[in-house]
Parts: C-alpha cells; sequence; structure tokens
C-alpha cells in the first residue's frame, strides 16, 4: 500500500494519491509511515526533475498533492498525542532566496504535536527577520530550513546576524534540508542538524534540555 501511494504520487495522480491515502488510514496504517512514503516520492520525482523527465510545472502538481495529503492527515497526527503545556518556543523559516516548505511545515507539524509553541516565519525570510523576530518573541529554539545548494549559505548569514546582536548565545540553533549535513551543521556553527522531522523533534527536546540546566 504504501508503495502504491509513492507511486501515485510519482505518477502526479491527485485523485488515486488521495484515495490510496484514506484506504491506507482505514486499514490502521501510520501517519507517519504514510508521510515518509510520500516524501521518498518527493526524492524520486526530484531525481526525474534533474534528469529532465519532468518539468516545473510537474514539481508544483507533486507539491500540491503532497499539501492536499497533509489535510488529511494533520488533524490525525494532532488526535494521536496529547498536547500538553508547550515544551519550549521555537522560531522556524526557510532561509531566504528559497521558497521550498513542505519539509519545514512538517518539522513545524511534528514540533507543535510534541507540545511546542511555534513561530512560523515562512519561507524566503532574510536574516534581518529572523533577528527580529528572536527579539520579539524570545524564542529557546531558532530553526531553518534549506532544500537548495545555493541558499544553505544563507543559514549561516543568520548566524553571523544572531551573532553581530549579541542574541546567538540566548537561543539554540538547529539546520534542516536535503542538502544540509551534520558536517556542514557544524561548520556553519549551528547546535545541531535535523535530518528529518521525527529526528528535529527529539534533537529540540535536548536543546531545550542544555538549555535549562544552563539558566
Ligand atoms: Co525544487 N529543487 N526547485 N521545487 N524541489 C529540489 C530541492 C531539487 C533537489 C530538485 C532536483 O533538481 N533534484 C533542486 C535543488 C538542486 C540543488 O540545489 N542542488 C531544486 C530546484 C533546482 C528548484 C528550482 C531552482 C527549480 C527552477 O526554478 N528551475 C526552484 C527554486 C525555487 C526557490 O526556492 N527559489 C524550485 C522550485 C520548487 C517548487 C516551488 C516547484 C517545489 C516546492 C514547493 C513547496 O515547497 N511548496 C519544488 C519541489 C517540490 C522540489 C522537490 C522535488 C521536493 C522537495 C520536497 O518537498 N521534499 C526537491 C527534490 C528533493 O528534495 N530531492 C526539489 C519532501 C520534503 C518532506 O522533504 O524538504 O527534504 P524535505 O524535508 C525533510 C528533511 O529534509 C527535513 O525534514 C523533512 C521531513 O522529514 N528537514 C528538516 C527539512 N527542513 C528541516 C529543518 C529542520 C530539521 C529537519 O530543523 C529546523
Amino acid at each position: 500500500m504504501l508503495s502504491e501511494i509513492k507511486d501515485s504520487l510519482v505518477n502526479l495522480d491527485m485523485d488515486k494519491t488521495l484515495e490510496l491515502v484514506r484506504k491506507a488510514i482505514d486499514q490502521g496504517l501510520k501517519p507517519i509511515d504514510i508521510i515518509n512514503s510520500l516524501a521518498e516520492g518527493m526524492r524520486v520525482i526530484g531525481d526525474m526533475f534533474e534528469r529532465g523527465d519532468y518539468f516545473i510545472s510537474d514539481l508544483i502538481v507533486a507539491s500540491e498533492i503532497f499539501k492536499e495529503v497533509m489535510k488529511i492527515l494533520e488533524p490525525l497526527i494532532t488526535k494521536e498525542k496529547e498536547v500538553v503545556k508547550p515544551v519550549g518556543r521555537v522560531i522556524l523559516g526557510t532561509v531566504e532566496g528559497d521558497i521550498h516548505d513542505i519539509g519545514k511545515n512538517l518539522v513545524a507539524t511534528m514540533l507543535r504535536v510534541n507540545g511546542f509553541e511555534l513561530i512560523d516565519l515562512g519561507v524566503d525570510v532574510p536574516p534581518q527577520k529572523f533577528v527580529e523576530a528572536v527579539k520579539q518573541y524570545n524564542p529557546d529554539i531558532v530553526g531553518m530550513s534549506a532544500l537548495l545548494t545555493s541558499t544553505m549559505i544563507n543559514m549561516r548569514k543568520v548566524i553571523e546576524a544572531l551573532e553581530k546582536e549579541g542574541l546567538r548565545d540566548k537561543v539554540k540553533v538547529i539546520v534542516g534540508g536535503a542538502p544540509i549535513t551534520e558536517e556542514f551543521a557544524k561548520r556553519i556553527g549551528a547546535d545541531a542538524y535535523g535530518e528529518n522531522a521525527i529526528v528535529a523533534v527529539d534533537i529540540c527536546k535536548k536543546l531545550i534540555e542544555e538549555l535549562r540546566s544552563k539558566r
């Protein structure tokens, strides 16, 4: 069933994907497993785009399908867990020059579901906007997402801007996105790298513990 869902996304078939997702839920499959199969499908679509088999319009259709599926899955994920007192406050955004938001939105959902208070700055967020948001909301964590090799370096610019304003020591910084690696995260001075949305939640919980033990 999961590979059928992946294939229907890769074939850009909205109706079939939605139908299969509803069936999968009825059969008791976990929303997170469905999301992982869709994420895998997105990677295949990306490779097809790179090979010239798909065009930008196809990527847009794929994103629309993903977002429609999330409308079905998100309420189920939220229902799966009881939302408790906020664990911590996170500011999240896709960095400047980058408009990919599916992964960021997934991270946002998983953090919210796990009790984090979330301020989503959206996409194409310049360093100064991160700085202003840190001043305004006083978060525990700043999270950044980037999907392009040309924009990932803008994460470094945000960290530099936080340093310049004397805010860097007040927050923990986590970065993620398809081209990001642990090594890159270390190199730009981030505190952590999240490989996926589930891992990001565990890491954010650890970062909060580290912050609390220092305060
Ligand atoms: Co674009 N795109 N795209 N695209 N796109 C990629 C990224 C690409 C790899 C495709 C390819 O060529 N193989 C390629 C980048 C190549 C590179 O940089 N070397 C690319 C390109 C080139 C482009 C354009 C330049 C194309 C053009 O215009 N010629 C353009 C750039 C626009 C811009 O940003 N300025 C562009 C545009 C688009 C669309 C708008 C059409 C659309 C995005 C729509 C949207 O997001 N609303 C799109 C899509 C859909 C993709 C692919 C196919 C899928 C991305 C996706 O949603 N994946 C992508 C291919 C790929 O990634 N291999 C591709 C599913 C999602 C769940 O995964 O975002 O990785 P991901 O998130 C994961 C983890 O990475 C992690 O958790 C998530 C869930 O587990 N994670 C974090 C993400 N953020 C995190 C933050 C964290 C922690 C974990 O902590 C804070």
